[in-house]
Parts: structure tokens; C-alpha cells; sequence
């Protein structure tokens, strides 16, 4: 039978089963055959022939990928399959850099071409996926003609997956590398994975923890670890490693892992060269020392300068790169834990070698729900600093709640540091706009695990989706990258496409309300993180929740302003200055600076205390609405999908009631004052939500 009618053949069986049941494992690449005639004859007359342009014009790995795809793809939209040739184009474009790429549609001869144009063959795949972005989302073909390029240099996930495949903080299941069937077992999906990266830009992965173990780095492991850059690299996706910093004591049989030590450098020299041969294009390190336990220079009396350069220099001659973390703190440091890293490394501002990317997360403290962005960003002018956003949601709801991120990470992007007067955001720091000429990278903690949807939650992926499409290009909106996820991954028809992208942005804000509205932090439950637990009190002030929220008889909020802490202090004058008056600061900061009487009159005109209670029910009243509002998309979602997200939105109004209960009753010992009116009476007293002990709970280290 002629290929297009089985095609026709095959649309016309599959039309009444449009809503079957999706397992989700094809993500945003589900290439749905396109049922609109119109549309379709469009796409098919465009697309007469395809050209890859680089400027070898050879055929490569990376091209083999990008055809297989664009089969693949066109396969699946209009069951066609146009000639796709190789041609070399000399002329260099610098509007593509080294991986965007020029998509052009021209007619010659009579018919009609599209033109993948780049200067890399990573820029061909990147335009592929843009190509098939665009015909997935049904949009005219007239309107194909675009010139991309990443903003950002490196964007890679982090996955804090261990060896015995426990994802530390994942709520996915276990890790997607089946390190002891490697090398040999090459699952599939490492190939879907990869595939996955690329297809929303990213360029790189961390294999494993930061937590990092050292046996990674032995002969054994790094043959596993080179049979995934090879199943990876036809995507254009280079390897890298977190390395332990004691690791030449560990398996070096050295006595000492001091960065000053010739031994230990000599070390580091010769693992490196064993990974480089082993994968020619690794990317490079990520480093967490003297954090939470972890080894690192301090351990030497070295600073952490010292200690990045060690690795730095070890992989400078193989190109590679060493992203050192900023997520330092110390339980006997008295200074406010907020202030710590800042402390430290502005000290260090100029010391790190060309090839050294300081890793910070995206607020001071870790991953909250709502955090001003972090102050080093606007403070280390000699040094290139990388942003990490925390993807997987560990302080959100696991993969258990709904939380879209886009708008969190744009919040912080688009913040004005003044670091170098106006237009200073997070994001021109981070791409390098306002840094000397060098590497700049962006990395994401991945929230993928072996589920077969890989991220749990179905719509968890949108956050996945997100960050490698921000990664790309900062200055999308959130609404913009919602639309795209939404449409690819359910439908391109408006009516599933609207409704889901309005139920994902507001659905951050809906997590800060009924969890830790008004700039409240670290008030969750200890260890496993999920959940209400503003009364914890941990072994370490600085895991303890009080250490947070300061609630007494007076007030609640951080002190950090002059009279407190001073944090505020670490911020351009203009910010501390804003963020320094309670009447100046915005409400969702309020009590991350601040420490301010139950009685303290809001803009809204209530309470502190009354204003905290509306936030919560506000919260929990969002939470019926994302309930209602995929109720009303049960007509156009598939069954399977559908249930899911349903009863798992179920489950979040639950914990959303939990939440506010547990805090409102819990700073109403200190408030001593009623709640106000449509604020609903928790459900249990105090006590209750104090004894609740949550076991088991996904991604939590202590419990596996
Ligand atoms: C915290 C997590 C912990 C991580 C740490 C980090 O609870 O599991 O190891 O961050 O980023 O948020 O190093």
C-alpha cells in the first residue's frame, strides 16, 4: 500500500480514538498526526525538501540525528518524507553563533525548500527541533522563518542521582542511569533522554550527585559513564561529573587531598586525562565542598579559590570546565546563614582561574518557594557566576503538587542586581553581558526519574520543558513557554491549550500562599521536606525553623535589617533601601527582611497576622480552583492523564489544608488573636499535625 494512504488509513482509524490514554513517556515530541486537510497540505507543499546547511555540508553523528528525527517527526505529522540533503554553505552567520541555527523557506525550481542553516551540526538539530516545534503547534508555515541562538553557553541539568540509582530530592522514581547493567545494557530511553535535552536546548548533563561519590571516578565507573556520552553526544549533550573532593584519599591512596599538594594535583592531572580519553569531549566538574558535610578545601585551612583552581587547572588544557558551588554554610558560623556564602566568596572575587563558573543557587538560602535573588549575583564582577534553579520541587510539593517554576526563575532573571548600574539583571550577569569575555553556563536540578512519564506528576514536566527553553533564551515569558508545553504536550487546539496554561501560571503563587506566603521560609517539615513544620527543631539552629521565622509574642519575620542581621546589606544601596522599609518592601519579601508586630497594618489595610490567614486560605481556595479548572478539561484530556492529575490535585487541596492548619494554629499560640472571617477553622488541633510522622516520602536520604 502507497505510504500516504496508510497514512490517511491510519488518521482515519485513530480520529475517534484522539483521547486515548497518553503514558507521557513522548514528552513535548509526540509528533500527532495532523488532522486538519488544510494545515496539512500547507506543511507537505512547504516542506517539498529539506537542506541541512553547515559549512562542512559532511554527514555526521549528529546529522544522522537530526535526519532521524525529522523522519521521525514528519513521519508522524503527515506521514511524508521529503528528501533531506546535506549541503555545505561557506558564508558564516554570525546570528547563529556556534548552535543556533536559520530556518528559511524559499521556493526553487518550483518548490518550495526549507533550510536548517548553522555553523555547527549541533545547530542543525537545534533548528530541527525548532522546525518540528513549530509544525507540532500547528503554526503557519509562513511564519517558519526564524534565526535562534542560546544566550547562555552551558545549560545542563544537574541530577543528584546516587550510584544504587537513589535520586536524592526525586520524586520520579529511581535514576533513568542503570549504572550496574552498564556498559554494556544501553537502555533506550538514554537515547529518548538525550533526544529530550536537546530538543529545548540544553547541552549538558550531570551524571551524578553533588553529594558525590568518588567511586564515579574509577575505571570501573567511568566506562559506564563514557557508554552514556556515547549514546548522548549524536544530540549534541557532553557529560559532565560531580567530583568528590577527597577522592585522591578515597581511591588515590593519597594521605591528603590538600589543593596545594603537588601529589594531589598530580592527581587530579592524571584522572583528568584518563576521563579525556575515555571522553574526548567531557564537559567538566561540579564541586561541592566544605557544605553539608562534604569535604573541601577548608578541611586544608585553603580557601575555596584554591580549591576550584585545583580541578581548574587539572582540566584547563582538556577545554573543560569546573563549576564550583556556592551552597556553603556552616553550623558554627553565627553569621545569618543567608549572609555566609557571601561572606566567602566576595572574598574570593578575582581569584578563580578563567575556566571556574561559580554555581549559585538562585536565592541565599535553598530552593524556597519564594526567595529574593541571590546577592552575590550582583557582587563578584571578576568572576563568572552560573544560576542553579532547583527543577525537581523539593520545597514545592514534590512531585505531588502542581507548581509551574517558569515564573519563580523569571522573577530572578529578570531582578536588578545595579551590580553595574540600571538593566544589571540576574540574567545579563549570568550570560556573561557583564562579565570579562568567558564561559557561562546555567544548570537545573533535574526532576526526572524512571517513572514512565519520567517526572511523576504529568504536568511536572512542563517545569523540565521550562528551564531548558529558558536556558536557551531568557528573555521568553513564562505565559509564552506554558502555551508551547501546553500545546505540544496535550493538544495545539486553544481550548485544552488556554485553559492548562492559565492553570500552570498561577499555580507557583498558589504553593507560596498556602505554604509560605509573605516571604516566610524554611518552615517545612525536617528531613523529607514536605509538608508543614514550623515548629522543627533539628539538631543544628540553622536547620531549625524558629531560626526562620522568629515567631514570639511580638511579631513573626527574619530580622535583616540593621538592627537584625543586616543581610540586607549585602544588596545595592537602591535595593536595601526598598527592601529595607516595610513600607517600601514588597509583600512577598515582607518577612524575609523583616520582623514586624501581629499588628502591623498591610497595604491591604489588615493585620500581619490577619493578612497571613487570608494568604493561607488563599491558598488552599487556588487549590479548588486548579480542581475546577481541570474538571472542565475532562471533555479534551485523555483518561489516562486526565485521572491522574485529577486525584493528584485531590491529594494538593489536602496538603494545601494541612499547611495553612498546622501554621495558622502554630502562630496563633504567639498571635494570641482569632482568625478572621472566610478563613475556614482547621480541621485538628495543634497537636495533631505536630505527631504526624510522614514515612517514606520520596527522595528523602534518610529513609531509603
Ligand atoms: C538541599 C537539599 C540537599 C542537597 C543540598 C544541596 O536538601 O539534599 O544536597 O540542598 O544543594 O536543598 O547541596
Amino acid at each position: 500500500m502507497n505510504r500516504r494512504l496508510l497514512f490517511l488509513l491510519i488518521c482515519g482509524i485513530l480520529a475517534p480514538l484522539a483521547l486515548r490514554g497518553e503514558d507521557g513517556y513522548r514528552l513535548w515530541l509526540r509528533y500527532e498526526p495532523v488532522a486538519n486537510p488544510d494545515l496539512r497540505r500547507q506543511y507537505t507543499e512547504g516542506l517539498g525538501r529539506i537542506v541541512l546547511a553547515t559549512p562542512a555540508g559532511t554527514e555526521s553523528p549528529v546529522i544522522a540525528a537530526a535526519r532521524g528525527e525529522l523522519r521521525a517527526g514528519l513521519d508522524g505529522l503527515l506521514g511524508t518524507m521529503p528528501a533531506i540533503r546535506v549541503e555545505a554553505r561557506a558564508e558564516s552567520d554570525p546570528a547563529v553563533g556556534t548552535e543556533g541555527y536559520r530556518l528559511e523557506i524559499k521556493v526553487q525550481e518550483g518548490a518550495s525548500v526549507v533550510t536548517i542553516a548553522a555553523a555547527r551540526d549541533a545547530g542543525v538539530l537545534r533548528g530541527t527541533f525548532a522546525l518540528l516545534r513549530h509544525l507540532q503547534m500547528h503554526r503557519p508555515i509562513s511564519e517558519l522563518a526564524t534565526v535562534s541562538a542560546p544566550r547562555i553557553a552551558h545549560r545542563i541539568l544537574n541530577h543528584w542521582d546516587n550510584l544504587n540509582r537513589f535520586v536524592e530530592r526525586g520524586y520520579a522514581g529511581f535514576s533513568l542511569w542503570d549504572w550496574y547493567h552498564l556498559p554494556e545494557v544501553r537502555d533506550r530511553r538514554y537515547r529518548d533522554y538525550a533526544r529530550a535535552l536537546a530538543s529545548i536546548g540544553l547541552n549538558g548533563t550531570v551524571l551524578n550527585n553533588v553529594n558525590a561519590n568518588a567511586l564515579i571516578l574509577t575505571p570501573e565507573y567511568l566506562r559506564k559513564v563514557a557508554a552514556l556520552a556515547d549514546e548522548f553526544r549524536p544530540y549534541g549533550i557532553r557529560v559532565y561529573l560531580s567530583a568528590r573532593f577527597s577522592a585522591p584519599i578515597e581511591i588515590g591512596g593519597l594521605k591528603t587531598a590538600d589543593p596545594l599538594d603537588p601529589a594531589v594535583q598530580a592527581w587530579w592531572r592524571a584522572k583528568v586525562a584518563e576521563i579525556y580519553t575515555l571522553i574526548p569531549d567531557f564537559g567538566g566538574f561540579l564541586v561541592k565542598a566544605n557544605s553539608e558535610g562534604q569535604p573541601g578545601p577548608h578541611d586544608y585551612q585553603r580557601t575555596h579559590a584554591e580549591g576550584a583552581n585545583l580541578f581548574a587547572e587539572a582540566l584547563a588544557p582538556h577545554g573543560g570546565l569546573l563549576l564550583w558551588r556556592a551552597f556553603v554554610y556552616a553550623a558554627d558560623d553565627k553569621l545569618d546563614r543567608v549572609r555566609q556564602a557571601y561572606r566567602q566568596f566576595t572574598a574570593l572575587d578575582g581569584q578563580f582561574r578563567d575556566n571556574v563558573i561559580l554555581q549559585i543557587k538562585n536565592g541565599p538560602l535553598d530552593f524556597m518557594p519564594r526567595e529574593p535573588f541571590h546577592p552575590l549575583f550582583g557582587a563578584m564582577p571578576r568572576t563568572r557566576l552560573a544560576i542553579e534553579l532547583q527543577i525537581t520541587q523539593e520545597y514545592l510539593g514534590g512531585a505531588t503538587h502542581l507548581a509551574y517554576l517558569a515564573p519563580m526563575w523569571k522573577e530572578v532573571l529578570d531582578a536588578e542586581t545595579y551590580a553595574a548600574g540600571p538593566n544589571s539583571t540576574v540574567a545579563r550577569v549570568v550570560d556573561g553581558s557583564l562579565r570579562p569575555p568567558g564561559p557561562s553556563a546555567i544548570a537545573g536540578v533535574a526532576n526526572t526519574g524512571n517513572e514512565r512519564n519520567w517526572t511523576g506528576h504529568p504536568l511536572a514536566a512542563a517545569n523540565w520543558y521550562a528551564f531548558g527553553r529558558l536556558a536557551w533564551d531568557h528573555t521568553l515569558s513564562s505565559q509564552q513557554i506554558a502555551d508551547e508545553w501546553a500545546r505540544l504536550t496535550f493538544s495545539p487546539s486553544p481550548r485544552v491549550s488556554v485553559p492548562i496554561t492559565r492553570l500552570l501560571l498561577g499555580s507557583r503563587e498558589t504553593v507560596v500562599d498556602y505554604s509560605m506566603p509573605l516571604g516566610l521560609h524554611h518552615i517545612m517539615a525536617e528531613g523529607h521536606h514536605f509538608g508543614p513544620g514550623p515548629w522543627v527543631v533539628a539538631r543544628r539552629a540553622d536547620w531549625s525553623s524558629n531560626y526562620y521565622h522568629q515567631a514570639d509574642e511580638f511579631g513573626i519575620g527574619a530580622a535583616r535589617g540593621p538592627t537584625g542581621s543586616n543581610a540586607l546589606a549585602d544588596y545595592a544601596p537602591e535595593l536595601a533601601a526598598r527592601w529595607g522599609d516595610p513600607a517600601t518592601c514588597p509583600d512577598e519579601l515582607l518577612l524575609w527582611f523583616h520582623h514586624l508586630p501581629w499588628s502591623h497594618r498591610m497595604r491591604s489595610g489588615r493585620t500581619l497576622w490577619d493578612e497571613l490567614a487570608v494568604r493561607y486560605q488563599q491558598g488552599v481556595e487556588s487549590v479548588r480552583a486548579l480542581q475546577d479548572g481541570w474538571e472542565a478539561l475532562a471533555p479534551v484530556i485523555d483518561e489516562e492523564r486526565f485521572t491522574r492529575v485529577k486525584s493528584l490535585l485531590r491529594r494538593q487541596e489536602s496538603d494545601a489544608r494541612d499547611w495553612r492548619d498546622a501554621c495558622l494554629l502554630y502562630f496563633q499560640q504567639y498571635s494570641r488573636r482569632p482568625l478572621p472571617a472566610g478563613v475556614e477553622p482547621p480541621a485538628h488541633d495543634l497537636a495533631t499535625y505536630q505527631a504526624r510522622k510522614l514515612r517514606y516520602a520520596p527522595g528523602h536520604p534518610g529513609d531509603y
